[in-house]
Formats: C-alpha cells, structure tokens, sequence
C-alpha cells in the first residue's frame, strides 16, 4: 500500500528536537526525507545523553526515524552546489537554525524561491518578529515566555516547567501541518511559500485556555473553579492551578492504596456533572445528591476542596486499576497517572503501533514512540534512525554525481 506522502522530498536541514519531530512525522507519512548534517559532526544530539559509549544516542534515535542522512558542508563552494541541487529537486525545504543561520549560508527566502518557485521553505524559530526574534531558544524558554511556566505548578510555588515537550515536539507538530498544509495550497497555486512556527506562539497556542481565564478574571475578578476560590485572594494575572482541570469539570490529582510507597499511585477524578449521583453512591454520600449545598455544579464550587478530599477517602482503598474499573462502570472520567515503566510495558501501545521496539545496527534493540497519528491507508512503518552520512554517495548518485565526483568531494572533506 502506498504512502499519503509519497513522492513528497523533504530536504531536512534540522536539528536537536524541534525540527526534528516535524519532519520524522512527515518521513512517517512516506515524504523522503533527507536529512544534511556538518561532515564529520553530524546532529549534536548524536552525542548528546549517550547511554552506550560511541553510539548514536536515544536522543537522537528518536527523533529521527525513516530519515536519510547525508554529510555536507554548505559552507563550502562545492558543497553550495550540492545544496543548490537538492533544492531544485525537493519540496520542502525545512530548517530549524539560530536566527539568520541560513542566510549567512547564502540561502535567503528569496534566493530559494529563484533556485526553486514551487519550494516550501518551512522554519521553527524561537520568537516571531518582536524584540526576541534574533534569540536562540530552547524548550524551556519557550515554555516560560508561551504562558506554560508561569500557570504551571501550585500557588504557593514557583513557575514550572512540564516534562511534555510543548515548546519543541509541540512546535514541530504545528510546523508539520503548516507544511502539508502549503502542499495542499501548492497543487491549485503552482507555488511553494514560506512556513514560520515560532516556538513562543506554538506555545501559546497550546495555553489557549489559559488566555481564556486571563480575560475571565480581568472581568469578573474570581474563578470559582481555581483553588484559591474560596479561601485566598486572586491577583491581576492568571494563578498557577495545580491539578484543577482546565475546562468546565472539576477535577484533582488524588492519592490510591499505596501513594506512600509509590509515587505514581494517584488517579486523576473528574466530578461530570451528569455522573454526579454515581459519584455520590460509589463513594458513600447519597445525601449530597440532593444537599442543596451540593446538588448543582454551581453550589459544588466552594465546596471542591471537601468534595475531593472525601473521594480520596475512598480512592485511597483502591489500587488506580481498582478505582478505574468501578469508575469506569458508571462513565466517571478518571484516568490512572502512569510511570514511563508502566507506559513502556504496556501491551495495548504496543499492539497500536504507539510504543515500538526498533533494531539499531549499533546500539541494539530500543523502545520508541511510533506515530501517534494513525491514518487506515497510510500505515506507519517505524524504521531505524540513519547513521551519520549513511546516505551520502546514494543521495549524490540521485542528484547525478558520478563516483569520481563523489570521491573528489570527500577528498575536499566537503561530504
Ligand atoms: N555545514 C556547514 N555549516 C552548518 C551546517 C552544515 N551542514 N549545518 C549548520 N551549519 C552552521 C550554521 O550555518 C550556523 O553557522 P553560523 O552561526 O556561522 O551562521 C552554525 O552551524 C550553528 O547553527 P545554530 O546557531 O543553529 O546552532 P547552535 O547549536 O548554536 O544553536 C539552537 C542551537 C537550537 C539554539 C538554534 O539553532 C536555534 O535557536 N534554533 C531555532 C529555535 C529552535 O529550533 N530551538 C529548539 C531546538 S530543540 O530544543
């Protein structure tokens, strides 16, 4: 079976996370992706975290599955000729490097669009236009400048940042659609575009709802459903939540059968209005069904502290699992908080295609995240990350370069 993306050449000039996620997406919807690295460097994300001494590391591995590599150095007159090649020949281009980086390269927008009209160029930078956009970036500084930071953790704490990379896999993603989305343009134009997704805005974006309550504050200067409502006072900014769900249902981290040996026993519950009787008979309280002090959504709000901490009485009995299954039953919206170990033994994920084992000719067998994107005439086939340059003399040999060419280059030390 063919590929959604077959036929799509990415030539893939990116690195370390960011760019790196959005186009391992695209190699796992079939683009051929050709991924240029420094001759002789390659990804610093090859060396970087390395668990086994002289082998590409799981950082690396990771983030680029279904990829070609080549060596090349685009500094070099010879190796500008290279490049120039792949352009005429590939879709997309895609880039995540320090502000100005590719223009110093000799490869502005405009030069690329006169080398190739119908080429994509698509960028992850750290900031958009405005006073940052000459700064490099990494995760955490988009996470703290997108409004994550400062809206994560507890009140009494101080700005946090997630283990869920939202500010580099969370770029890349909008980039990924961003691309497909000027191919699709492409077909009816005849022409290729530029694609920015700025890791501050990409953030953001995910904190939309944050946004939300920023402006439901300023107007109405409490929000019930925040854990500084009843007892604190709320400031001009948005207050960092703790566990309180993002939407209109109350919900909180609590402790299961165990919490003081494992720091994962704990269930995420979620009070739905419309299972609030449910809730009400599993956990032994009948009478708050019709107590006016607990029968709506709204007369529940000043009393969610009590509400939760009489619901942990009860899910402290129960394993997560145990919980889940009673829960479960009735449709009250809860989900256990999974370890990494749990989540990599787990056969479901596995069986999905969203945990895979992959063989490496160096490193052995690893565990990776497959594509979490699953499309019924584009399966996704995860294959192993390329070894640096593996694919240069094949990627030259497409591009025309007879063997004598390709040995001069490396003689230049260029590939
Ligand atoms: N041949 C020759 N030179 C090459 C090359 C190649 N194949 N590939 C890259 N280079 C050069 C670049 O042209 C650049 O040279 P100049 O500084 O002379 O212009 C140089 O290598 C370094 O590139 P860089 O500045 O992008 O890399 P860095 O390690 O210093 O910075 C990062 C890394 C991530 C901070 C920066 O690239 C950045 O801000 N990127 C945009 C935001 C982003 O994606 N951040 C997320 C990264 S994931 O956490």
């Amino acid at each position: 079976m063919g590929k959604a993306l077959d036929g799509v050449k990415i030539l893939d000039f990116t690195h370390v996370q960011s760019g790196p996620t959005c186009t391992q997406l695209l190699a796992w919807f079939g683009a051929d992706v050709i991924k240029v690295e420094k001759a002789g460097e390659g990804d610093a994300t090859r060396g970087q975290l390395r668990d086994i001494d002289g082998v590409d590391s799981l950082y690396f591995t990771m983030l680029n599955h279904n990829k070609r590599s080549i060596t090349l150095d685009t500094k070099n007159p010879k190796g500008k000729e290279v490049l120039i090649e792949l352009i005429k020949q590939c879709d997309v281009l895609v880039e995540n490097f320090a502000p100005g980086a590719l223009d110093r390269m000799g490869f502005s927008w405009e030069r690329i669009q006169q080398i190739n009209p119908r080429m994509i160029m698509a960028s992850v930078k750290g900031f958009g236009p405005g006073p940052y956009e000459d700064c490099k970036v990494y995760e955490n500084v988009a996470q703290c400048a997108g409004g994550a930071a400062s809206t994560t953790g507890f009140d009494d704490g101080p700005p946090l940042v997630t283990g869920a990379q939202i500010g580099d896999s969370g770029t890349g993603l909008h980039l990924a659609l961003g691309i497909v989305t000027a191919l699709f343009q492409r077909e009816k134009t005849g022409r290729g575009q530029k694609v920015l997704a700025a890791m501050q805005d990409a953030v953001l974006n995910l904190c939309r709802v944050k946004l939300r309550d920023q402006q439901r504050l300023a107007r109405r200067g409490v929000m019930e459903e925040y854990p500084q409502y009843p007892d604190k006072e709320f400031g001009d900014a948005v207050p960092r939540a703790g566990n309180a769900s993002g939407g209109g249902q109350p919900g909180w981290i609590l402790k299961c059968k165990g919490w003081q040996h494992d720091p994962n026993a704990y269930i995420y519950f979620i009070t739905q209005a419309p299972v609030w009787g449910a809730i009400c008979k599993v956990i032994g309280e009948e009478s708050w069904i019709t107590d006016p002090s607990y029968a709506t959504p709204k007369a529940r709000l000043p009393h969610l502290k009590t509400i939760f901490s009489r619901i942990e009485e009860w899910t402290k009995t129960k394993t997560k699992f145990e919980a889940m299954e009673i829960l479960n039953k009735y449709d009250i919206p809860c989900g256990p908080i999974l370890s990494m170990k749990e989540i990599a033994e787990e056969p479901a994920l596995r069986a999905t295609g969203t945990v895979v084992e992959v063989d490496h000719p160096t490193r052995g067998k690893y565990l990776t995240v497959g594509n979490p994107i699953k499309m019924s005439d584009s399966e996704t086939e995860v294959k192993r990350s390329p070894l640096l340059g593996e694919h240069t003399e094949e990627v030259l040999a497409q591009l025309g370069y007879g063997k004598d060419q390709i040995e001069e280059l490396r003689a230049a030390k260029v590939i």
